[in-house]
């Protein structure tokens, strides 16, 4: 059979070579379209890139965190062992003559440790927590209906240059 050069009749719509030119011209990449999709993806790019090397910057301070609180919990089990006050002679709200810490005896005893690097029970240095150190304060402090007079509030604070203090509390109280 012979189509005639006006086809529509058959519902085909011949396309000419300009058309095909612009079609295909539509189906393409702009350069504007190529620089804006290259923008968007260097701002996504820088943005992802802070966020990794934050984390990666942060990565070593849950490990010191960790260590700080082992350390005070270390720390406050050691006192939380003594005895309310001294067993043998009149409480001074700290260490009595001649005690040092491996035979303290009492929870206020350890306000005589002040500020210091982090020691073992027997008051030797642990070189290797050479960066941390540790404070110690006890004093009375009401508990409830616990009163202050039988109740030592015990802070331990565990500082390192790269993290936030770490304050560990607790109570010991006068009990028979
Ligand atoms: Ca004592």
């Amino acid at each position: 059979m012979c189509i005639p050069a006006d086809n529509t009749r058959f519902g085909v719509t011949p396309i000419f070579t300009s058309e095909k030119v612009a079609l295909r011209r539509q189906s393409a990449f702009t350069l504007i379209e190529i620089i804006i999709t290259i923008i968007v993806i260097s701002i996504s790019a820088t943005a992802l890139l802070s966020v990794f090397s934050s984390m990666i910057r942060g990565s070593a301070d849950p490990l010191i965190q960790q260590q700080a609180t082992t350390i005070a919990e270390a720390y406050m089990e050691e006192i939380m062992l003594r005895a309310f006050e001294d067993p043998q002679v009149a409480e001074s709200g700290a260490a009595e003559a001649g005690e040092t810490r491996p035979n303290y005896d009492d929870v206020q005893d350890y306000n005589s440790l002040g500020t210091n690097q982090v020691r073992d029970q027997n008051n030797n240095p642990v070189a290797a927590l050479s960066a941390y150190e540790v404070t110690v304060v006890v004093a009375g402090d009401a508990l409830n209906t616990v009163p202050a007079t039988a109740a030592m509030r015990v802070d331990v604070t565990v500082t390192h240059p790269a993290i936030t203090d770490i304050l560990l509390s607790g109570y010991r109280t006068r009990y028979p």
